[in-house]
């Protein structure tokens, strides 16, 4: 056990602790007697109640949307209301969502079309429309603004808010407030939400997706080791099936194994990871919500010193664009799953190239290989004076940089990109150069940044 933990931490919620309460359906805060399942609201007598001892204590929430695009299809055309929907196709056939009618027969994101028709032969498919799903989540973010200006989004449906002050501001605790706004989406846009508070971003985010859809859980300080113990170590971001799959050969699989570990232990035997399993296994993050961080894309370019016209030049100077970029993403945690490419001939004209990826990255060798590719059909002779590589559509970056089975080299690749970053962490930016680096210059003029 953590025995440095504030007693706080070690307290849990009795049944004699008097819960503040806030009913969903019509606002009405009031003080529940002690820990019960079914509490009715005084005032309304319907039974959505939010309840918790700590509830006027917490001010950080995460909201994502329930089954976004699904939702979105649903909304815009009422007989789909009670039929199974998935929306993909696009991406060699792979599910992007699945409403939560297909869900009941097993479809997921990412599952294989062919899967998914399978599971639920009657499921009406419908292929993107990422236009409308982009104004969609705008709307959804404004809303999220007329509550606090402290909003971090993290993708198109999802982002973090921080609450502190706004009572002040808006007359009712933040458990209130984002009752009221969960109703407003859901009335206004015709999207349901489900919302997490908790008293920092890795509680909150897994909150919101304990209920859903149409979720409000509350996780506490003093709540939080039991609600986490029991949770797989896959909960913990960053741990993708890779390092999951280490973990359990050393026999650990659930949260609460690491709660029983030394820092000194994990840190030993895991390094930097190690350290993150050890605080956020116990519920400790420190990170703030950041609403300035770009959530649209992370890019970067370069004005060249003289026009380039070869492949060999404007390879070089997209690896290194490429390393920043993966940079940025990685301080960010964030992972985008389209590359775009962007050039600027002599004559100034604006050239771009995307591509989707079939799941997200945040590695400089995956962006190059992409943007090496996007590339190559565009070196015809034409000087360019202008290279940059960027990164947009935002996943979670649990999902980013999975083993590719199909490409066994680009996980050898993407795993000695992360070998050097967790070198570069312990010892420091510049002096560690990754393996593209090293490799000869690939014309004479060609020089690594
Ligand atoms: P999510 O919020 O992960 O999923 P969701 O909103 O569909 O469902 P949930 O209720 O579990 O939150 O992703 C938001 C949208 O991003 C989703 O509607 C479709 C898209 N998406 C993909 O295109 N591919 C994927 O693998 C995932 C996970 C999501
Ligand atoms: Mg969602």
């Amino acid at each position: 056990m953590d025995k440095s933990s504030p007693p706080i931490d070690q307290r849990k919620p009795t049944d004699s602790q008097a819960l503040s309460a806030v009913c969903r359906s019509c606002l009405h805060q009031f003080e529940a007697p002690q820990v019960a399942r079914d509490i009715v609201c005084p005032n309304c007598g319907r039974n959505r109640i939010v309840a918790h001892p700590e509830l006027a204590q917490l001010n950080i929430a995460h909201i994502d949307c329930d089954a976004f695009y699904a939702s979105v299809e649903k909304r815009d055309n009422p007989e789909l209301a009670s039929k199974p929907v998935i929306i993909g196709g696009e991406h060699r056939g792979v599910v992007s969502t699945a409403c939560y009618i297909a869900r009941m027969n097993g479809v997921r994101s990412a599952m294989p079309m062919f899967k998914a028709k399978k599971l639920c032969p009657d499921a009406v498919i419908i292929r993107p429309r990422m236009t409308v799903y982009r104004d969609v989540g705008l709307q959804i973010r404004e809303k999220f603004r007329s509550i606090t200006p402290s909003v971090q989004p993290l993708s198109i449906d999802e982002a973090f808010l921080d609450l502190t002050g706004t009572q002040r501001l808006h007359g009712m605790a933040p458990a209130a407030l984002l009752a009221r706004l969960a109703g407003e989406i859901e009335q206004d846009i015709g999207v349901t939400v489900s919302v997490g508070l908790a008293p920092n971003k890795f509680l909150a985010k897994l909150a919101s997706d304990m209920d859903k859809p149409r979720g409000f859980i509350v996780i506490g300080e003093a709540d939080k080791l039991d609600i986490l113990a029991k949770l797989p170590i896959t909960r913990i971001y960053g741990i993708g099936a890779k390092s999951a799959q280490r973990l359990k050969k050393d026999g650990l699989t659930v949260i609460g194994q690491l709660q029983d570990m030394e820092e000194a232990t994990l840190i030993r035997r895991y390094g930097e990871i190690g350290q993150r399993l050890f605080r956020l296994s116990r519920g400790i993050d420190t990170r703030h919500v950041s609403p300035n961080s770009k959530a649209k894309s992370v890019s970067s370019e370069r004005t060249l010193n003289k026009d380039l016209a070869d492949l060999p030049s404007l390879e070089d100077r997209l690896w290194s664009l490429s390393e920043t970029v993966a940079a940025d993403l990685k301080r960010k945690e964030m992972a985008g799953l389209t590359v775009t490419l962007k050039l600027k001939t002599s004559m100034h004209r604006i050239i771009t190239r995307s591509r989707t990826l079939d799941s997200p990255t945040q590695l400089a060798e995956t962006l190059f290989e992409v943007g090496s590719d996007l590339l190559k059909p565009l070196v015809d002779g034409t000087p360019y004076r202008l290279i940059g590589i960027g990164v947009s559509h935002f996943r979670p970056v649990t999902e980013a940089d999975q083993p590719d089975l199909v490409e066994p080299t680009r996980t050898k690749r993407a795993q000695v990109e992360r070998a050097m970053d967790s070198l570069r962490g312990r010892f420091g930016g510049s002096t560690i150069k990754k393996g593209r680096s090293m490799r000869p210059a690939p014309n004479p003029t060609g020089r690594r940044q």
